[in-house]
Formats: structure tokens, sequence, C-alpha cells
């Protein structure tokens, strides 16, 4: 295993890629690089944050379909050691647009392992970056998951800039331990809390009738003189006969 010395900041300005950032595949979207303003207007910036101009390039999730609210874009950053001294990611961000989704940087120590969230912003915070500092205190070897979030509308435009990770950040050479069952996301998507939803509705109903057969089983086999015991269960009185 090979520690690198923690003598810099890891840095990511994303003017040529994503630098040492990975596209993760538990998700439904990648991130794009682009400069200059998005492809929907009122949404997105204008120009990057390395360099305030369109001609910088900066990091961000398109919203407009056929992409769908719920749907989201996660990037992995290396495999970090815990640190003796205060370890902070730092990153700009860019969230301006009416219907912006959300921005949440998780850890994780395994990789398909379940996510931890460390830091998380919803919403329109207008037409500027904002600077995000994450401290992570951690006791295992662990990776910071980004993910953007798509909002209820085509103005979700949501962009990162210049990541850095602190000198006191210390890189390892390994990949975190991997594991084979997957756990439930930390953020289901709408289309499978529907099902979930379904799911459940189906069961309860199976449920209540499977009750009501058994009850009216159990009514059959009660004598006939018994009615006031069949009334009782049934919730439905026998009417009198008239006379
Ligand atoms: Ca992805
Ligand atoms: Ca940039």
């Amino acid at each position: 295993m090979v520690k690198f010395p923690a003598d810099d900041y890891v840095t990511c300005t994303f003017e040529h890629g994503i630098c040492e950032w990975e596209q993760l595949h538990t998700d439904e979207l990648d991130w794009d690089l682009e400069q200059g303003l998005t492809r929907t207007p009122w949404t997105g910036p204008a120009y990057d944050h390395t360099t305030s101009t369109n001609t910088g390039t900066y990091l961000y999730m398109e919203s407009s379909p056929p992409r769908q609210e719920g749907d989201r874009a996660r990037l992995a950053s290396p495999v970090f050691d815990p640190s003796p001294q205060e370890c902070q990611l730092r990153f700009y961000y860019h969230m301006y647009g009416a219907e912006i989704g959300s921005l949440a940087v998780y850890t994780r120590t395994q990789i398909n392992g379940p996510l931890t969230l460390k830091w998380t912003r919803i919403g329109n915070f207008g037409d500027f970056y904002e600077r995000g500092d994450i401290i992570l205190n951690m006791d295992d070897p662990f990776q910071v998951i980004i993910e953007a979030t798509v909002g209820n509308g085509i103005h979700g435009d949501i962009a990162i800039d210049d990541t850095s990770f602190t000198p006191q950040c210390v890189r390892l050479s390994e990949n975190l331990p991997v594991v084979t069952t997957q756990p439930p996301l930390m953020s289901a998507p709408l289309s499978d809390r529907v099902c979930l939803m379904t799911l459940y509705v189906m069961t309860a109903l199976a449920s209540i009738w499977t009750r009501d057969a058994m009850v009216r089983q159990i009514v059959q086999m009660v004598p006939t003189k018994s009615t006031v015991v069949r009334s009782s269960i049934l919730k439905h009185p026998t009417l009198p006969l008239k006379h």
C-alpha cells in the first residue's frame, strides 16, 4: 500500500477533463464538461469559476428531457486514508434556476457500500458560484461522492468547478473493498418508490382478501343457530326477517 505525501492540494480545474474524478454507474446520468452558457436559458452558469470567462470549463449536470426528476449524476474521488489532521474537500458550486434539485456530498468506505451524507444544498442559490467546505473525518479509507439530482423541470442545471482536497488529506494507491450485494440506495428514484408503493398496496389487499376468505370459512363452519357470532365476525348484521 502506497501513501502519497500530504504536501499539496489535490485540485481539479476541469480545464483538461475530470482529473482523477470518476463517473459512477450506480446512477442515471453522467456529468458533462461545458463552457459558456448551458443549453437552457435561465439556469446554469455563463462562465466557469477558474477563469471567469466563457472559454473556461466547468462540470455540470444537464436537467432537460429526457432527464427526469430524481435522476442523479455521481462523481467519485480517489481513495483517501484517514488523516490525523483535518482533511477537507473544497469546491465551488453553481445552483441557478427555478427548478433546481439538490447537490450532495457523501463518503463511502466500500465500493457499492452505503453512502454517508456529509453536506447538501437544495434549490435555487442564484446566478453565482458559492464555495463549499466539507470536513472529512473518517476512521477507514474512503472516497468522496459528489451527487447532483434533477429537480422538477428544465431550469435545474447544477455546475461545479475547482475542486480541491487540502494537503492534510492522505491519498492511497489502493481501491476500496467491494461489497458484492448492493444495499438500497440512499435516495431511490421516483419510479422505484412508485413500484415499491404499488407492491405494498398489493400485499395489503392480498392480506385483506386472505383474512376475509378465512372469516368466510370460519362462518361456514359455525352452526346456523349462532347468528350472533356470524353477525359479529362479518360486521354486517343480518337484518331481521319481516313477519
Ligand atoms: Ca454516472
Ligand atoms: Ca474551470
